[in-house]
């Protein structure tokens, strides 16, 4: 390989290999969990739940009722956690502009925009996703304020501080934090508000355990530390107003979905492992743009 020379202009792809690697498991990924979830009232979600399980679900005497009880169950609760989100980015007015960093099949942006009748921007480096996110868009009637951009969220190209609030919805382990932080800080404005929903591994604990490993295979993910979020907030001009240990609302959700056969998809015992031995936290972090 050759050293460019002191002055030389070294071209930078777009997309790095890495990135490459993802978009192709996103552009390839077709999970019922994720797609069965969604039929129910075409909100595709990329994330898993919050709340405590309705066990009547698994009682079903019937085995297809059953199967489709859970589903909607486990929908319930990956509603609830999305809401939970969005509940914190406001107050918005409609006039307002939203960012949704890793919008995959742009769930999580047409619940902002139904309750507070926002703008919304969502990126994804999957095309598949984001044109998937448009025709829901589409077909919902709100295209005109909801819309899905086949974007690298460390360099979105939006507009500098023209947004009202933005977020990532378990997002964050594919990217550097300090990259990702000085987007957001970018594009929010003064007293705009950030929201990060993510699994994060314990600083407590020690560095990242097997089951932690696991779910990083499983995903092609890099899972940071609890303590970087604070770190790298706090260089990028972003001050936690409220933080959440999410993880005794999510475990029954695991432990829910580690009993639907027609659902699983092999990672539901790593993550329940990790929650339950400390390696591992569910966290909701809250911050307001200085
Ligand atoms: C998956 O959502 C979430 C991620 C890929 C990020 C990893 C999250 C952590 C908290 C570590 P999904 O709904 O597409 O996944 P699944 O197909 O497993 O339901
Ligand atoms: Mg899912």
């Amino acid at each position: 390989m050759a050293i460019p020379q002191s002055g030389a202009t070294v071209s930078l792809p777009a997309q790095s290999t890495y990135q490459s690697r993802v978009a192709d498991y996103w552009n390839a990924e077709e999970n019922p969990v994720n797609l069965e979830l969604g039929k129910i009232d075409d909100l595709y979600h990329h994330h898993y739940g919050v709340g405590d399980v309705d066990w009547s679900v698994v009682d079903e005497p019937d085995a297809a009722r059953r199967q489709q009880r859970v589903t909607a169950e486990l929908h319930r609760l990956e509603h609830a956690q999305a809401e939970l989100l969005a509940s914190h980015l406001g107050p918005l007015s409609p006039a307002d502009r939203v960012f949704d960093a890793g919008c995959g099949r742009g769930g999580g942006s047409v619940v902002a925009n139904q309750r507070y009748g926002c703008h919304a921007d969502g990126v994804t480096l999957s095309t598949k996703q984001a044109d998937f996110a448009n025709e829901q868009a589409r077909a919902r009637g709100i295209d005109g304020k909801v819309r899905y951009h086949h974007r690298n969220m460390l360099d979105t190209g939006f507009e500098t501080g023209g947004y009202a609030a933005s977020w990532n919805n378990e997002s964050t382990m594919y990217v550097e934090l300090d990259l990702l932080f000085a987007e957001h800080s970018r594009l929010l404005r003064r007293g705009g508000r950030y929201v990060v929903v993510t699994g994060c591994y314990n600083d407590t604990y020690g560095r990242a355990s097997r089951e932690v490993s696991l779910i990083n295979a499983h995903y092609i993910c890099d899972i940071h530390p609890r303590s970087e979020y604070f770190r790298a907030m706090a260089r990028h001009r972003l001050v936690p107003v409220h933080v959440e240990d999410l993880t005794p609302a999510t475990i029954p959700y695991w432990e829910l979905r580690k009993t639907a056969d027609h659902l699983v998809t092999g990672i539901e015992d790593a993550f329940l492992d990790a929650y339950r031995n400390g390696s591992f936290q569910y966290l909701l972090i809250v911050a307001d743009r200085v």
